[in-house]
């Protein structure tokens, strides 16, 4: 028997956590043989809604749960000891007449504990995937906090822009999901986001050519892409939830496998200096990996319209960062 993975998951009574859990504990991502551990936490009003979602765990007796963790967001070296993975899902929601850099400020101080119990506590092999918002940011904020944490290790969630994209290119040219390699998205997590098309292809031809209609390609398609949350929202009365614990485990498996060639994957990770994009900046990329070191795709060609795109999602997280001075350490 393999030793188990301990995987961590906060805001794990939330939404996203409600799907999360279950399916990672199923044995979704690692595989049928492999056991995990799930920790989860959450913070003290809602340990109670754990208890339950403990119950429901044991009552799906999956025969790949090892064992389930449950700590208060007051003792996250608890909540994160020895974990092999970090999910950090649990912040506080964007509410109505709040700007972005409220959030900001609100969220920031999650993250700053977050990154040094995850230094001090968590496994040596420790790797982490922040979706909770403003995910690059949170991000950044937890990687300064833990500095003896190495940079390639630190994720943040844009795989639910990307597939968002994905499934808007595949509608439009009728072909199928499938069909569509080389989707990224590039810089923030945000309204800035850039879906890049241009480096898409459907059913292995130029995605421009094949849609054949750059104006929806530059606007309609964009603006769906990136208003697709705030869409959900209005349509459903409550924010992605079943989405984005998808895109949070199709990450977590991209991570841990080798690209399939000819695919990419997108993750915001800590920049690298790669398209002369700040290094240390936690922005979204086109990746691939080994199933152990990712690396930054080379050799991307944008024109003036892209790079336009990608400053300008690029300056929005600097413009961040700079809100945030005083919680980096
Ligand atoms: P919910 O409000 O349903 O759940 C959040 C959970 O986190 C709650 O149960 C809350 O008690 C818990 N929590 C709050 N502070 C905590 C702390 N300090 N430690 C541990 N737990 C804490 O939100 P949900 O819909 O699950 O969304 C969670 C986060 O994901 C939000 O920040 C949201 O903006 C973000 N999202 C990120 C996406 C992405 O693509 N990166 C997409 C979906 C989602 O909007």
């Amino acid at each position: 028997m393999a030793t188990p993975i301990r995987i961590a998951v906060t805001g794990a009574a939330g939404q996203i956590g409600y799907s999360l859990v279950f399916r990672i504990a199923s044995g979704e991502v690692f595989g049928p043989d492999q056991p995990v551990i799930m920790h989860l936490i959450e913070i003290p009003p809602a340990m109670g809604a754990l208890d339950g979602i403990e119950m429901e765990l044991d009552d799906c007796a999956y025969p790949t749960l090892a064992g389930v963790v449950k700590a208060s967001s007051d003792d996250l070296e608890a909540g994160f000891a020895d974990c092999n993975f970090v999910v950090c899902v649990g912040s506080i929601p964007r509410k109505a007449g709040m700007e972005r850099g409220d959030l900001i400020r609100i969220n920031g101080p999650i993250f700053t504990s977050t990154g040094k119990a995850i230094q001090a506590a968590a496994a040596k092999d420790v790797r982490v995937l922040v979706v909770g918002n403003p995910c690059n940011t949170n991000c950044l904020i937890a990687m300064s906090n833990a500095p003896d944490v190495p940079s390639d290790r630190w994720f943040a969630m844009t795989r639910l822009d990307e597939n968002r994209a994905v499934a808007q290119l595949a509608q439009k040219s009728g072909q199928p999901v499938a069909a569509v390699t080389g989707m990224a998205i590039w810089g923030n997590h945000s309204a800035t986001q850039f879906p890049d098309f241009f480096n898409t292809k459907i059913g292995g031809k130029s995605a421009v050519e094949v849609i054949g209609d750059d104006e929806w390609l530059k606007n309609d398609f964009i603006a769906t892409v990136q208003q697709r949350g705030a869409a959900v929202i209005k349509a459903r009365g409550a924010s992605s939830a079943a989405s984005a614990a998808n895109a949070a485990l199709g990450t977590l498996k991209s991570i841990v496998t080798p690209t399939p060639a000819g695919t990419v994957f997108s993750a915001a990770i800590c920049s690298d200096g790669s398209y002369g994009i700040d290094e240390g900046l936690i922005t979204s990329f086109p990746l691939t990996t080994d199933g152990n070191k990712w690396s930054v795709v080379q050799g991307l060609e944008h024109n003036e319209f892209a790079q336009a795109k990608i400053d300008a999602t690029v300056a929005e997280l600097q413009s961040e960062r700079d809100t945030v001075k005083d919680l980096l350490a």
